[in-house]
Parts: C-alpha cells; structure tokens; sequence
C-alpha cells in the first residue's frame, strides 16, 4: 500500500525535503494559477501579469493584483497539511521546505526551514533602487492600485516575487539545490512542475538517488520522477502519513 510505504519511509527519513506549490494553498482557500482568477483579474491570464513587461505597462492593475491576493491571504489560515509539514521539520531536525509559493501560510503553520524560490508577497521593493519597502495599508476592494513610491529614489515599488523571465534568487536556488542533492526523501506536493528552474528540484532529488514521493489530485508532469504517487489533497494527506509515521 503505497500511503504505508511513505509513511515508513518518512519515519526513517533522515533528511527530508518537501517541496511546494500552489496546490499546497489550495484548501487554505488561495486559488492556484490554473484556477481562473476571479473579478477584476478574471479577463486576464496570470502568467501576463506576473511579468515585468505588465508591471512596466500597467503599474496599477499588477500592483492592485498583488494586493487583491496579499488580502486574500491574510484572510485566510494554513490548514492541516501546513501543519503536517511543520511537524516533520519538528521529527527530522535536517528537513528543509521550498516552496514556489509567494503566500505565508507555511510560516504562519511554523516552518522555519523554508525556502521561497518565487519570492513573497510581504516583502515589496523598489523597482529602480531596490530598497526594501514597507507594506502599505490593505486597499479596501480589489482594484487598480498605483504602487507606492520609494522613499530613497521614489521608484515605483514592485511586489517582492520573481517574474516569468526574472532569474531566481541565486542564494535560495543554490540552498534549494543542495537540499534536495542531499535528501533522502522529496515529497512534491501541489505542484504541476511546469515552470523551471524550480521543476528541476524533483529531478535533483531522484537523481541524487532520493525517494521521490508526490502528492497531487491529478496526474502531472512530475508523475515521470515520482516512485510513489499518492492521488489525493494535501491537508488529507500529508496529516495521515505524519500519524501513520509518528503514532502518538
Ligand atoms: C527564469 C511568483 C531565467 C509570481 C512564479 C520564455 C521567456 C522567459 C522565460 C521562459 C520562457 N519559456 C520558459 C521560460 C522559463 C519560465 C517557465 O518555466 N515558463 C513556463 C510557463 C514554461 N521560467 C521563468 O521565467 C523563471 N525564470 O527562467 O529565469 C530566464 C531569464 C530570462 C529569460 C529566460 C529565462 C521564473 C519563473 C517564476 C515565475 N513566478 N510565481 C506570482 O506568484 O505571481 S511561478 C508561479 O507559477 C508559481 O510560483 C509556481 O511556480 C507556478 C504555478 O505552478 P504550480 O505551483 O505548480 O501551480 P499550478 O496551478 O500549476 O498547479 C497546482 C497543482 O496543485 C495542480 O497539479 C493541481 O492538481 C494541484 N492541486 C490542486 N488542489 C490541490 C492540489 N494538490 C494538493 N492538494 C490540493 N488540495
Ligand atoms: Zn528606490
């Protein structure tokens, strides 16, 4: 029965990775990318407006749409699948997160080993100078919002994620990399590992002679890496292996 066989081998796990994607947020509520965005967003495609050409053309309406989806998140509460993960950073003291998500739901459930490969929500910068900026009062209702000014250059602030066609962070690309070179056990969860360098992680792992474990409702591209499939939700689970590993 796979679900055993994961949960025997996260027990005696001795360097775990688990690393996420939007399909990781889903059951907080946070639609993933290839849900159809809502209102205002609903006319346009994500991958055009997580771009540095739509910031540059439309401040507002990317601005307003990072925004619209920091409110969103702070709405909104990790679930037990959070939770879970934390809980094996708690069991296995050399386990590290990497997530592909902007949100902060995976430190708010108390990872503390996690790595953002796209970057976050909560830290908005200077698009000229670079300045770290402070996050400015919530709009009301999910709009067009002008970006705030830098008070160093007054700069246009931006969002503080990577774009499609921005590089990864090199410090956080290199630790990534390495934690999944070095692990014994990958759990890909949520993620339909389309968007690279960060659907690489997976292919480090296994190739680095790793148990890749994925976690998915739905077949994907990562099936091809995986030597255990678990068809199904996070927060069900991720809560089940964790019990099934470290029975109370
Ligand atoms: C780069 C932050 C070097 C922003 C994100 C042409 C020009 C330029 C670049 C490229 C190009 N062609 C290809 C590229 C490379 C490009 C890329 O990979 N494109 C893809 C589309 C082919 N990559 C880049 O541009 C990267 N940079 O390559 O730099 C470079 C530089 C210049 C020129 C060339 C190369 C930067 C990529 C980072 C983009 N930023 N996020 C923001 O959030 O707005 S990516 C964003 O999309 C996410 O972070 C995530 O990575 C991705 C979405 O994927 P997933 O997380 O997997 O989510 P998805 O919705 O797809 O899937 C969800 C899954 O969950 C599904 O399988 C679903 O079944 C499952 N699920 C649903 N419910 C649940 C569930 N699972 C479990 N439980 C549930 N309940
Ligand atoms: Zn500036």
């Amino acid at each position: 029965m796979p679900e055993r066989d994961a949960a025997e081998l996260l027990r005696d796990a001795e360097r775990v990775v688990v690393f996420t994607g939007a399909g990781m947020s889903a059951e907080s509520g946070v639609p993933t990318f290839r849900e159809a965005l809502t209102g205002l967003w609903s006319r346009f495609d994500a991958k055009a407006l997580a771009t540095p050409e739509a910031f540059e053309a439309d401040p507002a309406l990317v601005w307003g749409w990072y925004e619209w989806r920091r409110a969103l998140v702070q709405r909104v509460r990790p679930h037990a699948g959070h939770e879970a993960v934390a809980a094996i950073e708690a069991q296995v003291p050399q386990s590290v997160v990497i997530t592909q998500n902007v949100d902060d739901l995976h430190e708010r459930a108390g990872s503390r080993s996690l790595i953002h490969l796209h970057g976050s929500l909560f830290a908005p910068r200077c698009a000229a100078c670079g300045s770290s900026a402070a996050l400015p009062p919530l709009p009301e209702k999910s709009d067009r919002v002008a970006p705030p000014r830098c008070d160093d250059c007054d700069g246009p602030i931006r969002p503080g994620v990577v774009w499609f066609g921005e590089d990864l962070p090199s410090g956080e690309l290199s630790a990534a990399t390495e934690a999944a070179f070095g692990c014994d056990l990958l759990f890909s969860v949520g993620t339909s590992g389309l968007v690279y360098p960060a659907a690489e992680i997976p292919y480090v792992a296994a190739r680095s002679g790793a148990t890749v474990v994925q976690i998915n409702p739905e077949p994907t591209t990562l099936d091809a890496v995986a030597d255990i499939n678990l068809r199904g939700k996070a927060a069900e689970i991720l809560p089940d292996l964790v019990r099934k590993a470290w029975p109370r």
